[in-house]
């Protein structure tokens, strides 16, 4: 279904989402770009290596413990998204500069947690998976894009039978039966930490909390395990079957915090020579089950950034790719899906030359939000953005006034841009941050 924003006869503006239609109001903020990509859906496009990613994921959770929701609609409540996984009312996420808001209730998810309650609720089988698109207000680079899409897995069990320690029993039972992995992982830090990292008092036991731990951390370094014997694999069949000398693989559990989880982690990966995080985690809140109506139940949850591990998996260089609709890109993937031995490192189409140019502007006296200026720049020229950044600021001796500079490099994943149309594009960028901004240009 089309996405638009369309004036109705009392003039009350409206939005239509993938065919249902919401009432706006002052806090809509949802650029047009991003509101074009609600209905793409990147996750069930067979052979879309997004969708490849998510497979391949799923098939170490297996069915029928583990159920699969891939078709939730992107637009949710702010209960949804922030209250009901007790996010504070002043937690900065929840600003404009940072969420898609339809109205002041209403909003594009930023993440697939938003629908834990719901799923802790209604899911049956003491697991889920769920994959969908989420949408973020955010800087622009080769790895971030305003959508990207995100799998949430959980696991639950009962806790009717705690105290007297058969939970744990319970948990250990099903610890015992994943498979086992030779993978080397750093985990510097002990189950919990009272300041950093604490238990859940009064809810869990020490041994309740570290056993849900373990089966959380052992089930994902499976899951990454499964997605880097891939990756080997298909390094080793495009160089003709010759073995790779690949860094060997190196991951590591990092202590995080989320309000709806505790204790919880990070998962990084060694990658390129630095730590990339792939995902959040994390022994759920109590508070959250008891909200869902399931106070007797315990379990885990984990989010994982589909395209940072296509990224990984493919060798994809740019985030922008993911949403290319060009043969040359699209082609590489066909015929994957089904055949997953058919996994190829990604081969990028002949490098485009990048030209960089910059804005420099005083800023008006209101408060002055990157991500605004990020996303004139994407809504000015799409996808040819290839990153955005500051490059300079000063505030003048005299005046008090402030000047920025930010430097804009153009790249089109797809062609070489000529002078024109780069200049043509830089000044629908200066223009859009004059009227929309009401900066003063230097
Ligand atoms: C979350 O979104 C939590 N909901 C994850 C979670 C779920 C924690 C359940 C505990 C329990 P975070 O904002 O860190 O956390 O995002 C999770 C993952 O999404 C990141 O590790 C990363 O892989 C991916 N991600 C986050 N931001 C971006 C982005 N702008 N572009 C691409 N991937 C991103
Ligand atoms: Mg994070």
């Amino acid at each position: 279904a089309e996405s638009r924003v369309s004036p109705t006869p009392n003039a009350q503006k409206t939005v239509t989402i993938n065919g249902r239609s919401y009432p706006t109001d002052s806090w809509y903020n949802v650029s047009s770009t991003v509101l074009s990509l609600t209905s793409r859906k990147l996750h069930l496009q067979k052979d879309h290596p997004v969708s490849i990613t998510r497979k391949i994921i799923e098939s170490v959770f297996p069915g029928p413990t583990y159920k699969y929701y891939n078709e939730f609609d992107p637009v949710v409540s702010t209960h949804e998204n922030f209250d009901s996984l007790g996010f504070p009312p002043d937690h900065p996420g929840r600003a404009r500069t940072d969420t898609y808001y339809i109205n002041q209730s209403t909003l594009l998810r930023t993440h697939t947690s938003a629908h834990e309650a719901q799923l802790f609720r209604e899911n049956d089988t003491g697991g889920y998976l769920i994959s969908a698109d989420v949408y973020r207000r955010d800087e622009v680079d080769r790895s971030h894009y305003p959508v990207f899409h995100q799998m949430e897995g959980a696991r639950v069990w009962d806790r009717r039978l705690v105290p007297n320690g058969d939970l744990v029993a319970a948990v250990y039972e099903d610890l015992e039966r994943l498979p086992k992995h030779n993978m080397t992982v750093e985990d510097p830090n002990p189950p919990f930490h009272p300041e950093r990292n604490p238990l859940q008092e009064g809810h869990h036991t020490p041994e309740e909390a570290a056993a849900i731990a373990a089966h959380l951390k052992r089930s994902l370094e499976l899951m990454v395990n499964e997605i880097f014997t891939r990756a080997k694999a298909a390094n080793v069949a495009a160089a003709g079957g010759s073995p790779q000398q690949d860094e060997p693989l190196r991951v590591r559990w990092v202590e995080a915090y989320f309000p709806f989880t505790s204790p919880s982690w990070e998962l990084e990966v060694h990658y390129n020579g630095d730590w990339l995080e792939i995902l959040g985690c994390g022994v759920s809140q109590q508070h959250v089950l008891n909200n869902a109506g399931v106070p007797h139940k315990s379990g885990w949850a984990f989010g994982i950034g589909l395209e940072r591990v296509a990224m990984l998996l493919f060798k994809i260089p740019d985030i922008r790719l993911f949403w290319s609709q060009d043969e040359r890109f699209l082609s590489q993937f066909r015929g994957v899906e089904d055949d997953l031995s058919k996994i190829r490192p990604f081969v990028p189409f002949s490098k485009h030359p990048a030209c960089y140019k910059d804005v420099s502007f005083w800023l008006p006296k209101d408060e002055f939000h990157e991500n605004d200026l990020m996303e004139i720049v994407r809504d000015a020229v799409g996808d040819v953005v290839e990153d955005v950044k500051k490059v300079d600021e000063f505030v003048h001796p005299k005046t008090g006034r402030k000047s920025m500079c930010y430097r804009i490099n153009y790249r089109s994943l797809e062609r070489t841009l000529t002078n024109t149309e780069t200049n043509e594009m830089h000044d629908r960028v200066v223009k859009g941050l004059v009227a929309k901004l009401g900066v003063e240009i230097r």
